[in-house]
């Protein structure tokens, strides 16, 4: 009895071991084909047949059926013109898949302080959307994060999440800038109330958005991205993967609200830009959108500019050289730091000129809130495939001191039913 079971232990451990090797020269034989794999394969064939107690001939004669039908298969699809190529392995469809994943992030700038409002961001984009999908998460500070912060964030999210910190010389004065100049426009542009006149953080971080973020190294990896600001909403449920959808549909930078840009904090930008394409006419794309933010063919700027706080961009735009070269004129102009100039109105200016406008996407779909605006689809089919819970009476697209209107005109879009209520809002 003893020896019986011993015997049968043999026989399946021999069986399962000529297994194993068969699988692995099936993969071999996948990796490059060759008739010294095939032959181990089938002798490999032969001997779990005998071991498993199988008759030879019973084999032989499967086998030689098998091989007539795939001749006679052959044959036939080589007279229907159909290529007959070994089917992909599971290694080669793995790294295909990999290489067609877009290579996409979510990217916050933000301070400690702010991990109550940014969980709820978190939650919100989670909910809506990468509870499907599992984007990475990339966290950028000009100080440590705090471990809480870490553990609290890390908790929330369904991806990967990397903490960076910000190098110094991306979050200070340049050797060009005088900081007693700088420091006395504050002052005065605080005493005429203009908002954040008065911050000198706010200026690094307005800075850091136009200039720097996308040369983080933690952003290497990645050709978009999605910025996320502390206590924003989204209002409806993103089903599909908008990262794909960019690069699937040749989209560079896409937006949810528009809105004209405080003329206080940017009294000089258009006067830098204009020098910069004069200097640097190559850079401007010749079907720009260049009459979203002028009403005058470039003489003035109309203060229209996409609300940077949303973002679903290519990191490759901001590497370009054409938008590496306007950065560094505008920066060395000094206005980040002798104005205000928000990182705004300083990429939608480089978007509208540098990039052909049908590279440019407005997501009426993506129901959007950071304070105090709303984008909420009031296209009734839209709001209801989005399973939407915003108040459409309070959509911004269409109010007054928006720039929807004006991108829809630019771009002859049609208007959904009913826009025409917010006229006067
Ligand atoms: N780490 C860090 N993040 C900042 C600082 N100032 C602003 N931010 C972040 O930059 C983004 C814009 O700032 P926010 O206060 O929301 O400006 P607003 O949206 O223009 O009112 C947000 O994600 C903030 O968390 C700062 O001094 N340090
Ligand atoms: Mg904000």
């Amino acid at each position: 009895m003893g020896f019986r079971v011993s015997k049968r232990i043999i026989r399946f451990s021999a069986l399962a071991g000529l297994v194993l090797l068969w699988l692995g020269l099936t993969f071999v034989k996948h990796e490059g084909t060759t008739s010294v794999n095939h032959y181990i394969v089938d002798s490999v064939k032969t001997g779990i047949a005998s071991v498993a107690g199988i008759q030879e001939d019973k084999v032989e004669g499967e086998a030689a059926k098998e091989e007539e039908k795939e001749r006679l298969d052959a044959e036939h699809a080589a007279e229907q013109g159909i290529s007959q190529e070994d089917p992909m392995s599971e290694e080669a469809r793995k790294l295909l898949e990999d290489n067609s994943k877009v290579r996409a992030t979510f990217v916050t700038l933000v301070r400690n302080s702010e991990l109550a409002q940014m969980s709820n961001s978190i939650r919100q984009v989670e909910d809506r959307f990468n509870s499907k999908f599992h984007y990475p998460w990339v966290f950028l500070n000009d100080e440590p994060f705090t471990e809480e912060f870490k553990s609290v964030v890390k908790e929330l999210i369904s991806g990967d999440v990397e903490f960076g910190i910000i190098p110094e010389e991306h979050w200070s004065y340049p050797d060009w800038i005088n900081q007693e100049k700088a420091a006395a426009a504050r002052e005065q542009m605080a005493k005429d109330n203009i908002i954040y006149g008065g911050s000198e953080s706010y200026r690094h971080m307005c800075r850091y958005e136009s200039g720097f973020f996308w040369r983080h190294p933690l952003l290497d990896n990645y050709d978009w991205y999605w910025r996320v600001e502390p206590d924003i909403k989204l209002h409806c449920d993103i089903d599909y993967d908008v990262f794909q959808w960019m690069r699937d549909n040749d989209k560079e930078y896409g937006f949810t609200i528009s809105i004209h840009e405080y003329k206080e904090t940017i009294p000089t930008l258009w006067k830098t830009t204009k020098e910069f394409i004069k200097e640097h006419p190559e850079y401007v794309d010749k079907n720009n959108m260049r009459a979203f933010i002028s009403d005058d063919k470039g003489k003035s700027y109309n203060l229209c500019h996409f609300w940077s706080n949303f973002e679903i961009a290519s990191l490759n735009f901001w590497r370009s050289e054409a938008y590496r070269a306007y950065f560094d004129h505008l920066d060395h102009a000094g206005g980040f730091f002798y104005e205000r100039w928000g990182d705004a109105p300083v990429h939608s200016i480089a978007a509208a000129l540098f990039l052909p406008k049908d590279k440019i996407h407005y997501f009426e779909d993506i129901g959007y809130f950071h304070n105090p605006f709303n984008n909420c689809p009031i296209d009734s089919e839209v709001y209801e495939k989005g399973k939407c819970n915003c108040n459409q009476d309070y959509d911004f697209t269409f109010q007054g001191y928006s720039c929807g209107n004006k991108y829809f005109e630019v771009n002859k879009m049609t208007k959904p039913d009913g826009w025409e209520r917010f006229i006067r809002t």
